[in-house]
């Protein structure tokens, strides 16, 4: 057959020495760090609406890039030409998932049934792209933000069609989730928000999200769903607020809602830091909750006030990520792509080359993080920085024994407390340069 890609072959790893843009430096997939091959610890997905759909429109101008593969946009034709590409690229990559929202597969038609016909006829031939290069789905979703029907949201609708349009999607999408055997579900709450509450009962909305994603969880594990249901946080864009704000505020969610049972966290890097966290910070409180599911792996840019999906190149960002989930026992998902190249980088290199890049930091990030672990600076200052709660009354407080009384006396015994430990904090960034820029 002919390939989409024919002047691009495999991706080898040639280590970090090597000079070849097309080669990794660092993801070496066999690579057993802390127990695990790399690609265990790294379940790359590629993200089929950037990498297959987008072709860098953005509001002063049209795309750059030629995502036709072929085919007549449009068609069918051009959507199994998407999977010819898609499964081509993943397969020189060495990226063994992928992820998908409906309309990414195929073109919308008028009428849902015959939306429904196109997407059977095309994850049929999905499957058999799937069995014969062991490619897995790694999560599936419904677009339910980018038609004008959604402009008020989808769960959050005033509108009952629209909210029954919104369900009819989730069912079809878990239906093809399940057909391809994917993890997990998402929901990113693309226009689940407001722009003005002047004109908007927001308790009404949350009710009507909650009972949504009720309905998805019942449904889905009717149809046999073993995997998991995700939310990804995002603070605002398109809507100016979006209820599932951060990780803090969606784990409320989800258990305000009874929920907690069925869904996680999918926490995407360039999300957090548009809610004024960090990557890592929104990885933490997931860990901590037990909800840390599954990353969508970019990075923003700090300058920059939106969501610019750029593919992960920070390594300090991308070591504290796989810091977070080496700590938490790895992801219950996997690592999805959420990134397209820049306008300007618009050829089919550039595509290997962009996935390359975010391979090769998150591979560097993984073995930065080892390396901090096994070092264990970092870990060693943290147990000391509280060790005063292994004293008795210590004890007592964490148990959830002790007074108010009891510690007001000792208060008062005391007269007053010495000043706590330090922080530390530069000789703990110092410790992380040394480990990340051993010379
Ligand atoms: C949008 C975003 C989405 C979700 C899936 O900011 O991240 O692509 O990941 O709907
Ligand atoms: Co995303």
């Amino acid at each position: 057959m002919n390939e989409v890609f024919g002047s691009i072959s495999s991706i080898p790893y040639e280590g970090p020495q090597s000079k070849n843009a097309l080669a990794f430096k660092y993801y070496d997939a066999e690579r057993v760090i802390m127990g695990k091959p790399m690609k265990e610890h790294l379940p790359f997905a590629m993200a089929w609406w950037h990498t297959l759909v987008a072709t860098g429109t953005d509001m002063f101008g049209p795309g750059t890039a030629d995502k036709s593969f072929g085919a007549k946009p449009g068609t069918m034709e051009h959507a199994k030409a998407k999977v010819d590409a898609g499964f081509e690229l993943m397969k020189k990559l060495g990226i063994r998932n992928f992820c998908f929202h409906d309309v990414d597969l195929v073109p919308e038609a008028d009428d849902i049934k015959e939306t429904n016909r196109r997407l059977d006829e095309i994850t049929d031939y999905m499957l058999i792209k799937m069995k014969e290069t062991d490619i897995q789905c790694l999560w599936g979703t419904a677009n339910m933000f980018s038609n004008p029907r959604f402009m008020n949201g989808a769960g959050s609708s005033n509108s009952v069609d629209v909210y029954c349009f919104a369900a009819a999607q989730i069912k079809k999408a878990l239906d093809l989730t399940v057909k391809m055997g994917g993890k997990g579900y998402v929901f990113w709450g693309g226009r689940e928000g407001y722009e003005t509450l002047l004109n908007t009962d927001m308790k009404f909305e949350q009710e009507n999200i909650a009972n949504l994603m009720h309905m998805a969880v019942d449904y889905g594990r009717k149809i046999g769903f073993k995997g998991t249901f995700l939310i990804e946080p995002k603070p605002k864009e398109p809507m100016k607020h979006q209820y599932d704000y951060d990780a803090a505020t969606a784990i409320g969610f989800v258990r305000q809602y009874g929920l907690d049972k069925d869904f996680m966290m999918n926490i995407e890097a360039n999300h957090a830091t548009l809610a004024g966290h960090t990557f890592q910070h929104d990885l933490r409180v997931s860990a901590i909750n037990g909800m840390l599911g599954s990353v969508d792996a970019n990075t923003g840019d700090l300058l920059l006030g939106w969501d610019t999906d750029e593919f992960p190149n920070n390594v300090y960002d991308t070591t504290l990520c796989m810091y977070e989930i080496l700590k938490a026992g790895g992801l219950k998902v996997g690592l999805n792509f959420d990134a397209k190249p820049r306008r300007a980088s618009y050829t089919a290199a550039d595509l290997f080359e962009a996935h390359i890049l975010g391979m090769d930091s998150f591979a560097l990030g993984l073995i930065k993080a080892a390396q901090l672990i096994e070092d264990g600076r970092l870990d060693g200052f943290v147990k000391e920085r509280y060790a005063g709660f292994e004293s008795d009354l210590g004890r007592q407080i964490r148990t959830g024994a002790a007074t108010l009384e009891q510690l007001a006396k000792r208060a008062d015994e005391m007269g007053r407390p010495d000043l706590p430990g330090s922080g530390r904090q530069e000789y703990l960034e110092g410790v992380v340069n040394n480990i990340l820029f051993q010379g």
